[in-house]
């Protein structure tokens, strides 16, 4: 592109450490951006091994960003050794679980440090709008950062009481060890924040890792990676592969010396990974899957804040996010009137580019998506459903979809069961005095991610809480997430927490010793 000028440099870090790598450079949103464009082995940024290519678009302007390395089979076994190399025989694994916590604290500083590079990066990969992109998928994968970092010289075993081969005695002790190479596939709804959740708590854990992000939104984890060198994490203990799924992931998934995949994605693919993970040496699996959450309003709720969060529940970062309300039931009473408030806030949205400060709704991620939510609000109308706003592309530059109600869903409409993961509300109705049908029916899918319920009612709200089959369940609020708590889902939504002291889980095997005495 005319405004990409390429040249080599030096990008200094504390402590002497440097990063040599041939950098994109952009002059975009005020500031010189300067990122990485190769895949990241073995702490060095290198082509693929056949030298070919792929691009990366900006979803605003359809225009190519740059091209990267269209990474091959042997490229992830390249990774695959070098992670291999790096946790049998690396200075990752000698190194206190002090160091290891003060190197991932310090990757979480850099990330601050170039928290607008970040964001601005999502912004033009992703469509994240700017402001959002610097909050939550920059601002929340720091927070997870400095949250596991916390956790490296917290990693206890446990002492405990076994009977005795008497004469003799018996201590018995646990000691939580890394698995040993793990592969990490994540989407591109929220680029930076999926490697995040799950490669701090992977680290944390004391494992090595080989990295596949989604094809159309490589760019911030190559930026990542150079931080990383900054911050001392040695060469090996993070590689990124730049390819698709379908060969690179795959190849992840079957490899027989990956010990343990962390997967988000969808469900369908999820089950494929989960499927190659048996076969090739029953590796251990994490799936963070799809979802289509229910959101119920009951009457007696807070209205005007209730309209509030169930278009974000909704429209949040474009609703390409996994926990976002797939199906909103909304109590008769209130039925018509709250849809007007819903429109009306919709509306509100401002649309536009993404680095622009006063946006509120950027580009959906990539073409095919877009093309998805068309389809997908053409087959809901053929079903049913009323347009009450939104509905089509929009005409103008970039991938733009509105924020979209659909009123009049019924149980059998394709939109109750199905999930968009676009700006689309699927508004149903349900009778004020029948819980128990509510229930029934928003428990009615494969999917068991998030829900949610607004009502005044306290006991009413716990009841409901209680009985709603879903991993996280919001109450009187929606989209309250934090690195803390445990996240992930039931169901078809996958297995295997993000975040929280539970995601360290995932990452980590149990060695019990019996000792004789
Ligand atoms: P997928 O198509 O499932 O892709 C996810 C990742 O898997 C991508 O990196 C993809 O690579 C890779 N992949 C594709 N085929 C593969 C294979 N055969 N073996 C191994 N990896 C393979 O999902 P998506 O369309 O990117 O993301 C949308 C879905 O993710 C939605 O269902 C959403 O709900 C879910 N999601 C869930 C969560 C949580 S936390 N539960 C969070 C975000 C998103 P390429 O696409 O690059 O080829």
């Amino acid at each position: 592109g005319e405004n990409i000028d390429i040249v080599i440099r030096n990008l200094r870090g504390e402590g002497g450490l440097s990063c040599t790598y041939d950098p994109i450079v952009l002059n975009v949103n005020n500031m010189e951006l300067k990122f990485p464009h190769e895949q990241f082995i073995d702490g060095k940024f290198v082509g693929s091994s056949d030298g070919r290519t792929f691009q990366t678009i900006n979803p605003a302007t359809e225009k190519p960003i740059c091209s990267l390395p269209l990474a091959t089979v042997a490229d992830v076994d390249r990774a695959v050794r070098a992670a291999k190399k790096a946790f049998e025989r690396g200075e990752w694994r000698q190194m206190s679980a002090r160091e290891r916590g003060k190197r991932l604290y310090r990757l979480a500083e850099l990330m601050e440090e170039h928290k607008e590079e970040l964001a601005t990066l999502e912004s033009l990969d992703a469509g994240a709008v700017y402001t959002l992109a610097l909050k939550t998928h920059v601002g929340m994968s720091i927070d997870v950062w400095r949250y596991f970092a916390g956790w490296c010289d917290k990693i206890q075993g446990k002492t405990i009481p076994i009977s005795n081969a008497r004469p003799n005695k018996n201590l018995c002790l646990t000691l939580r060890e890394p698995i040993g190479v793990v592969g990490l596939i994540t989407p591109w709804n929220y680029p930076l924040m999926m490697l995040s959740w799950k490669m701090a708590a992977c680290l944390a854990a004391g494992n090595t890792v080989v990295h596949k992000p989604a094809q159309v939104t490589p760019l911030t984890a190559l930026k990542f990676a150079e931080l990383s060198v900054l911050a001392g994490i040695p060469p090996g203990v993070i590689n990124i592969v730049t390819g698709s799924g379908s060969l690179v992931g795959n190849r992840l998934t079957a490899h027989p010396d990956v010990r343990k995949i962390g997967f988000t994605g969808s469900t369908e693919i999820g089950a494929t990974v989960m499927e190659s993970c048996a076969k090739s040496n029953i590796k251990k699996v994490s799936l963070e899957l799809g979802g289509k959450s229910p959101l119920i309003i009951f009457a007696d709720a807070d209205l005007e804040k209730a309209v509030k969060q169930a278009c974000g529940a909704v429209f949040f970062n474009k609703g390409e996010n996994c926990i976002a309300a797939g199906r909103v039931f909304i109590a008769k009473s209130i039925h018509d009137d709250f849809v007007k408030k819903l429109v009306e806030e919709a509306k509100s949205y401002q649309i536009g580019d993404p680095l622009d400060r006063s946006t509120a709704h950027g580009p959906q991620n990539h073409l095919a998506h877009l093309n998805k939510l068309v389809e997908y609000v053409d087959n809901a109308v053929r079903d049913g459903a009323k347009v009450e706003v939104g509905g089509k592309r929009l005409e103008r530059e970039g991938l733009f979809f509105p924020p979209t109600i659909l009123t009049n869903i019924d149980d059998e409409n394709f939109a109750a069961s199905e999930e968009s993961f676009g700006p689309i509300m699927c508004v149903s109705s349900f009778d004020d005095d029948d819980i128990e049908d509510v229930l029934r029916r928003a428990n009615d899918t494969e999917f068991g991610l998030a829900a949610g319920v607004f009502t005044r009612d306290a006991s009413k709200s716990l009841r409901v809480a209680e009985a709603l089959h879903a991993g996280t369940v919001f109450v009187n609020t929606y989209q309250k997430t934090d690195v803390a708590a445990p996240f992930g889902g039931f169901k078809q939504s996958g297995f295997g927490k993000d975040m929280g002291e539970e995601a360290l889980n995932e990452y980590l095997v149990t060695k019990t010793i019996t000792i004789e005495y």
